[in-house]
C-alpha cells in the first residue's frame, strides 16, 4: 500500500487531497515542522532531501509533487477521470504544462515574497517578485476565465498544483484584488475530497 510522508503546513496536503480524489488506499505518516519551520530530520531517513511530499510504494520512494501526481494517475486513474489520455496528444501536453507550471515557474517568486515578508529587505528582489507574481497570477486568472477549473469546466489533476500556488499566494496576501483566483481556490477547497484531506492531514 502507498504511504504518504506528510509534512504539516505545505504542499503535501495537496498530495493527500489527490489520494482522496482518486479514492486510493493509503497510509499516512505525519511530520511536524521544527521551531525554524523546517522538516524534522526523520524525513531524511525516508528520502535524502528530507522534504515532503514523499510517497513510498513497495520499494519505490518518490519525491517531487508533480512526479507523484503522474505516478498516482498511472496507478489509480485508468479511466482518465483526472487527466486526458496520452493518445489525445495535444490535450495531454497542455495538461502536463499546467501540471508542471506551478512548481516550475510560480513557486519561486512566491517563495521570494515569503522570505521578504519574514523580515528580509532587498529592493531588487521586491521588484522582481512583485512583477513575476503579477505575471503568473494574471496568467492563471486568464486561463481560468469564466471556467471553474484550470483546464475548463472539469476538475483535473492539474488543479492540485495550481490550487497549491493559489493558496500560498492567498496566505501572502496576493489574492486580495483577484476575485477570480479567490473564487477558484474556494471552489477547490469546497470539494469533499479536500475536506477529507484537511481532516486527516491538518487536524
Ligand atoms: N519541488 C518539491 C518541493 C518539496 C518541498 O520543498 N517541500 C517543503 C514543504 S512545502 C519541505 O519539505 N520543506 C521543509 C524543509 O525544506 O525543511 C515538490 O514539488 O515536492
Amino acid at each position: 500500500m502507498i504511504r504518504l510522508h506528510h509534512l504539516r503546513i505545505g504542499r503535501s496536503l495537496f498530495t493527500l487531497w489527490q489520494l482522496e480524489e482518486l479514492g486510493a488506499d493509503y497510509d499516512l505518516t505525519v511530520y511536524l515542522r521544527d521551531e525554524n519551520f523546517r522538516a524534522p530530520a526523520a524525513l531524511k531517513e525516508i528520502h535524502p532531501l528530507g522534504k515532503s511530499p514523499v510517497i513510498e510504494d513497495g520499494d519505490l520512494i518518490l519525491s517531487e509533487s508533480s512526479a507523484i501526481t503522474t505516478y498516482l494517475l498511472e496507478k489509480f486513474d485508468k479511466e482518465n477521470r483526472f487527466a486526458p489520455p496520452r493518445t489525445q496528444l495535444n490535450d495531454w501536453a497542455r495538461f502536463t504544462q499546467w501540471l508542471h507550471y506551478p512548481e516550475g515557474s510560480v513557486f519561486g517568486p512566491l517563495l521570494i515574497k515569503m522570505l521578504l515578508l519574514r523580515g528580509g529587505e532587498h529592493a531588487g528582489l521586491e521588484t522582481f517578485s512583485a512583477k513575476e507574481i503579477a505575471l503568473h497570477l494574471g496568467h492563471i486568472s486568464n486561463q481560468l476565465g469564466a471556467n471553474d477549473y484550470i483546464l475548463g469546466s472539469d476538475f483535473s489533476a492539474a488543479d492540485f498544483g495550481v490550487a497549491y500556488v493559489a493558496s500560498l499566494a492567498d496566505r501572502l496576501g496576493q489574492l486580495d484584488a483577484n476575485p477570480t483566483l479567490k473564487a477558484y481556490l474556494a471552489r477547490c477547497m469546497q470539494r469533499p475530497a479536500f475536506a477529507r484531506a484537511v481532516e486527516k492531514g491538518v487536524e
